[in-house]
């Protein structure tokens, strides 16, 4: 039996910073699937996203920016939002944690469980940072991991080995404000004692959710197998919901007590009968997140909800792993990531390729690896080689061969072949639905595109183009040949139609450009309708073939690697400033080279010259071929200078040139001169050129 609804979370991010693609493969992109095919299905479902706008990752941005953390908030939920939208994440709400509802449900909440002596009030001596005057719970301490000797731990967390920490536990803690060494200061918090909660906990999770994921079940086991301890669900803060509680000035809830409220807040602001949804066992609570947030989702939270009383548990929480990129662990701080708004800008109209293949690659069961090559063969040789070669094939010759129009199907001529089709056709709807129900999503999409491939195989079976060749006097095919035609072409369509009810959840911009190369509407996506061959009716016409994806060249993709190297450089450049500047007097005299005399210098001829163009030499991730014109002649120049700088922004830049350098092939090419370039102590280089345009071939001496 179905539940009677669901209620479907995906983690709220943190609007300190934009999304990149890791979180999509996380938790938007299943979370937005699963609902999709639920929603496909009839089912009562509500969908729900929002920012998470508190807590300590929002206060260090704005420190760090020199803004307010409301300005933080407001400009990264935009984005965010926006974000989501292109992506066609379709939350039924996407809210924000920062709003009225929100600070009055999470009050309400917490004044209930403190009004039921649910919490234990303590004062204890934390970490205190004398210079800024700030007690450095959270992210506010790094130190090292006693487990894997990171040395830039958080207090709550070391993002290298994923274990969650306590600001006790570091070693050689220090502030991440002002670099201190705290100090102890009592202050005194509200503490949820969780370990009452571990016999209930041990019975719902490891005897009551075997179902569980492996990493999800594995790890809530381990926590419950170590023993849980009271946690505060207060910190000193000014950003925040304040405890509503007299002597509490300063005080506000712990980001992770109010945040998964947040699901609850957005839920009211959707719709009146929220509580219909939170309140009832009828109803199948899933939280999609990703493996950091574990613990969060699957004892801390509902064990407020089970102390608090009155709301359903969740059903299941189908945690995702990591995704890497290019091999590499995703780091904002060092900007090594694919950010979602700047996908979208450089690849319009390709929304559905980045779902499709961060679904093909999702981080299931272990962590998995996003690289741009794999991005461009996914397209290529899956979306645009099977999926989009088979409904084209089928339209082209549709139109070729049969009129524009949906030819009859004629039962008496069905050989095996065709049948074989017509099984596989009702058999993909049914492992696809299993599999789906069960959160196994990237196995679902390539049963999908497995679809695809048997319809190109069917069809290259049948030939209908040779069998169009049969023909009579009149030079149309034989009544026998265009019956063949008929039902092969008859299977095809019916195929597509099927292909684009079962690809909708998964590539639903892919899908909408189906139904209208099918000229039909979106009730044909129900799920109930896959698996049939009598979606199109026989004598309908069709449009014309429309491109449904593109291919994506060598060019594009570099472009991108470039963009991650270049990124990961402008990072360090930033964040060696401060480095830099204390680094400076001694930085110039060790580098300093032996003497010289005059002539040695005067040897060299330096000429100004323009770079008239710039292209990148293949094989080679360092070196850009150079065209500069000295006003004499026009100079080829290869310069290894690819890593920091992108060839178009280069071009009409003026350079100082070594005119009289001997010759020297690079890569086949042979390179005419060398130019000048400053180096920064931060490895970053820069141009040396004359102030003030200079006419080209100008001595510099
Ligand atoms: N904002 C952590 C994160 O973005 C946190 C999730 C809250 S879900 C209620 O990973
Ligand atoms: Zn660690």
């Amino acid at each position: 039996m179905n539940p009677k609804r669901y209620l479907i979370t995906a983690a709220l991010p943190y609007a300190n910073g934009p999304i990149h693609i890791g979180h999509l493969a996380g938790c938007y992109l299943p979370a937005d699937i699963y609902v999709r095919y639920l929603r496909a299905q009839k089912r009562d479902v509500k969908f729900i996203g929002g920012s998470d706008e508190h807590g300590v990752p929002i206060t260090i941005r704005a420190m760090k920016e020199g803004i307010t953390p409301q300005q933080v908030v407001d400009k990264f939920h935009a984005l965010i939002k926006e974000s989501m939208e292109q992506m066609n994440i379709s939350f039924d709400i996407y809210s924000r944690t920062s709003n009225a509802t929100h600070h009055e449900t999470a009050s309400a909440f917490f004044k209930k469980m403190y009004d039921d002596g649910l919490f234990e009030e303590k004062e204890t001596e934390q970490y205190f940072d004398e210079k800024t005057n700030t007690f450095l719970a959270d992210r506010y301490i790094v130190g090292t991991c006693p487990v894997c000797a990171n040395p830039n731990a958080y207090g709550d967390q070391c993002e290298k080995c994923g274990t969650s920490l306590s600001p006790e536990q570091l070693i050689n803690p220090r502030s991440a404000l002002s670099d201190a060494v705290p100090v102890k200061k009592k202050t005194k918090h509200w503490y949820f004692p969780l370990q009452q909660y571990e016999p209930w906990l041990k019975e719902w999770i490891v005897e009551g959710h075997k179902d569980w994921k492996n990493n999800v079940y594995g790890q809530c086991k381990s926590w419950l197998d170590n023993g849980l301890q009271s946690r505060a669900m207060t910190r000193d803060s000014n950003w925040g919901i304040k405890v509503p509680l007299p002597d509490a000035e300063g005080k506000v809830l712990y980001v992770w007590f109010d945040a998964p409220i947040g699901y609850i807040s957005a839920t009211k602001e959707l719709t009146e009968h929220w509580a219909d949804y939170w309140c009832n066992n009828d109803t199948k609570l899933v939280h999609f997140i990703g493996k950091d947030n574990i613990v969060f989702h699957c004892i801390i939270f509902p064990s407020m909800l089970k102390a608090h009383g009155g709301f359903v548990l969740p059903d299941n929480v189908p945690a995702n792993e990591f995704l890497n990129i290019e091999g590499e662990k995703v780091s904002t701080s060092r900007n090594w990531a694919v950010w979602v708004h700047e996908y979208i800008k450089d690849f319009p109209g390709c929304e559905d390729v980045l779902r499709y293949v961060l679904c093909a690659n999702a981080p299931e069961t272990k962590d998995n690896d996003f690289t741009w090559k794999d991005f461009q063969d996914r397209n290529n040789s899956e979306l645009v080689s099977i999926f989009g070669n088979f409904v084209n094939r089928t339209w082209v010759l549709m139109h070729k061969l049969c009129a524009g129009k949906v030819p009859k199907l004629h039962d008496d001529i069905l050989d095996d072949t065709d049948k074989k089709l017509i099984e596989e056709i009702g058999n993909a709807k049914t492992t696809i639905e299993n599999l789906l129900e069960e959160f196994k999503i990237r196995e679902a999409l390539f049963e999908v595109i497995d679809l695809a491939r048997k319809g190109n195989k069917y069809m290259q079976e049948k030939e209908p183009w040779i069998i169009a060749k049969s023909t009579d006097d009149s030079g149309k095919p034989t009544s026998n040949a265009q019956k063949s035609i008929d039902n092969c072409m008859h299977l095809c369509l019916q195929l597509t139609a099927n292909l684009a009810i079962l690809i909708h959840p998964f590539l639903p911009g892919t899908a909408k450009k189906m139904l209208g190369m099918m000229k039909v509407v979106d009730k044909i996506l129900d799920w109930e309708n896959a698996g049939k061959i009598k979606l199109l009716s026989t004598g309908y016409s069709l449009r014309e073939p429309q491109l449904l994806f593109r291919k994506i060249e060598d060019a594009e993709i570099n472009v991108q690697v470039e963009k991650l190297k270049n990124g990961l450089i402008k990072q360090a450049v930033t964040n060696n400033t401060t480095k830099m500047e204390e680094n400076k007097s001694s930085s110039t005299a060790s580098t300093m080279k032996p003497l010289i005399q005059y002539d040695d210098f005067a040897k060299m001829d330096l000429k100004v010259g323009t770079i008239r163009s710039a292209e990148k030499v293949e094989k080679a991730d360092k070196l850009l071929k150079l065209e500069v014109d000295l006003g004499f002649e026009t100079r080829t120049i290869v310069s290894g200078i690819a890593l920091h700088f992108e060839p178009t922004t280069i071009i009409g830049k003026q350079v100082i040139v070594v005119a009289n350098l001997a010759p020297r092939k690079m890569r086949g090419i042979e390179s005419n001169g060398m130019i000048l370039m400053a180096e920064n102590a931060a490895g970053k280089l820069i141009f040396v050129n004359p102030d003030e345009a200079t006419e080209n071939g100008s001595g510099v001496s």
